[in-house]
């Protein structure tokens, strides 16, 4: 597959997705944000992998949507392209989705950082919700899912003073997973992605499906949803797997089924 805006690899279990726009600081426009929705989805059906990791470049993971080409969108054809569903294809792919951030992350940058699992972040990275500067606000479910991770008023100071913060305070504050140097983010992130490629990959999407149900769903329904989900990794190969090579006292191999 060939795109314009983003690059594709995969090493062994991982795939690899690069967002690749760097005069505009990885601004993404509506082509790159189709083609990551569309490699997503490939990397979700491909057995092949395991896990994915998703970057930018040292100076910016996205420094938003792109505004030259939101500055003459009109709310009716913004709404005729209907430009919601390409993001919630990408919320939907259910294999983990390792986030290597550096520089700045601002925007639908940050959106598109909180769809993905896990978040590694370069000691550089600013990350913020710089809409409101702009006379907008989110589009790609900023208010909400940042609201979620950082709880109210963090999330008003951020969202209504359109400042960024730092890598650091994104840390305390749970939104990011881990701080490394510049040097090293990228390689932290594979090697997290790594581990979770060696995991039985029917329970990590499913565990990752529980967890967003976690946030989303009343606690009922939640832990509804996860006994479903429990009952079903019971009829899996890699649950017998699992658990005879923890009785054999050796290492499990997992097959994905
Ligand atoms: N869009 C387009 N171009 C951008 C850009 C952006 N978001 N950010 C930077 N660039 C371009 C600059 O125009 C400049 O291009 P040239 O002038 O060289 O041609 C180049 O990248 C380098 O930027 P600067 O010269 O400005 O670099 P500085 O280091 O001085 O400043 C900066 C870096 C990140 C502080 C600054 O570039 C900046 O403030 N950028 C804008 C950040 C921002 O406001 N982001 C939020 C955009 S609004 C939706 C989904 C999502 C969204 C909306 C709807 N739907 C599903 C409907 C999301 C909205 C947003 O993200």
């Amino acid at each position: 597959m060939s795109y314009e805006h983003i690059k594709v690899s995969q090493e062994e279990h991982i795939g690899i997705i690069v967002l690749n726009r760097p005069h505009v600081l990885n601004a993404l426009n509506l082509r790159l944000v189709d083609e990551l929705a569309e490699e997503l989805e490939r990397m979700d059906m491909d057995t092949s992998i395991r896990a994915i990791v998703l970057t930018g470049n040292d100076k910016a993971f996205a420094a938003g949507a792109d505004i030259g080409e939101m500055a003459d969108e009109a709310a009716v054809s913004m709404l005729i392209k209907d430009q919601f569903v390409v993001w919630d294809r990408i919320a939907r792919v259910s294999k983990p989705i390792v986030a290597a951030v550096s520089g700045f992350v601002l925007g639908g940058g940050c959106e598109l950082m909180m769809h993905c699992d896990i978040v590694i972040a370069s000691e550089t990275a600013q990350i913020g919700q710089p809409e409101i500067k702009l006379g907008v606000m989110p589009g790609a479910g900023g208010t909400q899912r940042l609201t979620k991770a950082v709880g109210k008023v963090k999330a008003m100071e951020m969202l209504l003073t359109g400042e960024p913060i730092s890598a650091q305070e994104a840390l305390r504050y749970g939104l990011i997973n881990k701080v490394v140097p510049l040097e090293s983010y990228f390689k932290e992130a594979v090697k997290i992605a790594r581990k979770l490629a060696a995991q039985p990959p029917v329970a990590a999407r499913l565990i990752k499906k529980s967890v967003l149900k976690a946030v989303d769903y009343p606690l009922d329904e939640g832990l509804d949803y996860e006994r479903h989900c429990f009952y079903l990794l019971c009829a899996s190969e890699d649950k017998a797997e699992g658990m005879k090579a923890f009785i054999e006292k050796r290492q499990p191999k997992f097959i994905g089924r």
